[in-house]
């Protein structure tokens, strides 16, 4: 390749919740331009890679971004400025040396990712390909199943339900055009029901409705009755996902479950509370049912429902191989759940899918709450091939901008597309 990095300058932007966020705009010596912007979440994991903030109360509340910024435009660009953009791996690694923190705390995970994203963007570009397949391995490109949150609660919603996200998974669809169909449907029919019913309809973080329920249960029937009224077969075309972020509600070595009044519970009492849902709904998939650190009580949940359900780990891994590899010896979960800021570098995250797959895990690549207009993720859900994809409800622009490049994408594919359920 006889294209170099001309420039790399990174931006202050912001993000879906309005709090600033890292965009990288890089330059080629042919005039190429590629620009990515990073990703922020709400119900992080404590090992996270850092997300480096300014501290300054005067500005945005100290959530300014402009260290981050500093740190690409004064360190790292010095260091990639003149390299082939294909060499992501050597890249990525100089970034992580200029770091010099297991961590990424000094220099920024915001700042390392956005480069990182864009070096990747700018090599498909001066390859001429587009981004999906430049970065996809052998076989064929398989189009994600949604996995769609059309009700909100937990930490990103103002309301009465524990559990973060319940999710529609049109596994029944013969295409991902259809299956955005099947979800855009039902999350119509569920905000008619719920003001039917005098519920709110306004939505929360990841575009869900989030209304003041009675009970974290009634979640799952209000969906069946939405999945129902759009005219699907709860079960077979739809399924339901769950991710109730259940370190967000654990404290002092129990589960906490206060905003729905249902109160305290052991891991084990909780494993039990899902299995009579598993029991009782569509169940397929269950992530971050327990702490991030309750490795053992995991153990269990997973001897106890994974031959039924998934069990994704998102907290308890942090996209972190370091992490997955234990899990996966120790029979933690039997999926993962996978988000480049997590880790930080497009290299990182692709090791960790390489994990997976060679342990025959399921993974599922995924979205933060926070989130920018930015469509790098379904590209790199379609190229690493895994068939599922968390990117909100069908609702807010900066989840339907992801949404609608997978659109593109099946289309520019044709027949060539896969679009086949891996549960
Ligand atoms: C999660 C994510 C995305 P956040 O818990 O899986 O849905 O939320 O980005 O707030 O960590
Ligand atoms: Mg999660």
């Amino acid at each position: 390749m006889k294209e170099r990095i001309a420039d790399i300058r990174a931006l202050e932007i912001l993000d879906s919740r309005g709090n600033p966020t890292v965009r990288v705009i890089l330059r080629l010596d042919n005039g190429m331009k590629a620009v990515a912007s990073v990703p922020s979440g709400a119900s992080t994991g404590e090992h996270e890679a850092v997300e480096l903030r300014d501290g300054n109360p005067a500005r945005y509340g100290g959530k300014g971004v402009l260290k981050a910024v500093e740190n690409v435009n004064q360190v790292i660009a010095p260091l990639i400025v003149g390299m082939e953009p294909i060499r992501q791996v050597e890249i990525d690694r100089i970034m992580m040396e200029a770091d010099g923190t297991p961590n990424k705390g000094k220099l920024g995970a915001n700042a390392i990712l956005g480069v990182s994203m864009a070096v990747a963007r700018a090599a498909a570009e001066a390859c001429g390909l587009p981004l999906y397949q430049y970065l996809q391995g052998p076989g064929p490109a398989r189009l994600p199943v949604p996995m769609m949150n059309i009700l909100n609660g937990g930490k990103h919603a103002n309301n009465s339900v524990d559990f973060q996200e319940f999710m529609v998974m049109p596994l029944g669809a013969p295409s991902f055009a259809e299956a955005l169909r099947y979800g855009a449907e039902t999350f119509h029919a569920l905000g008619r029901i719920l003001k039917q019913k005098g519920y709110a309809t306004g939505v929360g973080d990841e575009g869900g409705y989030a209304p003041d329920l009675r009970s974290n249960e009634e979640a799952c029937e209000l969906i069946l009755e939405a999945v129902a009224a759009a005219g699907y077969e709860p079960g077979k075309d739809i399924a339901i996902a769950l991710d109730p972020a259940a370190s967000s509600f654990f404290e002092n070595g129990f589960y906490e479950l206060n905003k729905s009044g249902l109160g305290r519970m052991t891991s084990s009492q909780l494993t039990d509370l899902y299995r009579t849902w598993v029991d009782k709904y569509p169940i397929v998939s269950i992530e971050d049912g327990l702490d991030e650190n309750d490795w053992s009580g995991f153990q269990e949940h997973t001897a106890a429902l994974g031959t039924r359900v998934q069990i994704v780990g998102d907290d308890i891994y942090v996209t972190n191989s370091r992490f997955i590899e234990r899990g996966i010896r120790e029979k933690t979960t039997n999926a993962v759940l996978i988000k480049l800021n997590q880790i930080g570098t497009v290299t990182e995250t692709i090791e960790a899918v390489h994990l997976c797959r060679k342990a025959g895990w399921g993974f599922v690549i995924s979205h933060r709450s926070g989130e920018t207009e930015d469509t790098f993720l379904s590209d790199f859900a379609v190229a690493m091939g895994g068939a599922q994809l968390k990117t909100g409800s069908a609702c807010r622009s900066e989840r339907i901008a992801k949404y609608n490049r997978l659109l593109e994408i099946e289309a520019e594919l044709g027949r060539a597309a896969v679009f086949r359920s891996p549960l």
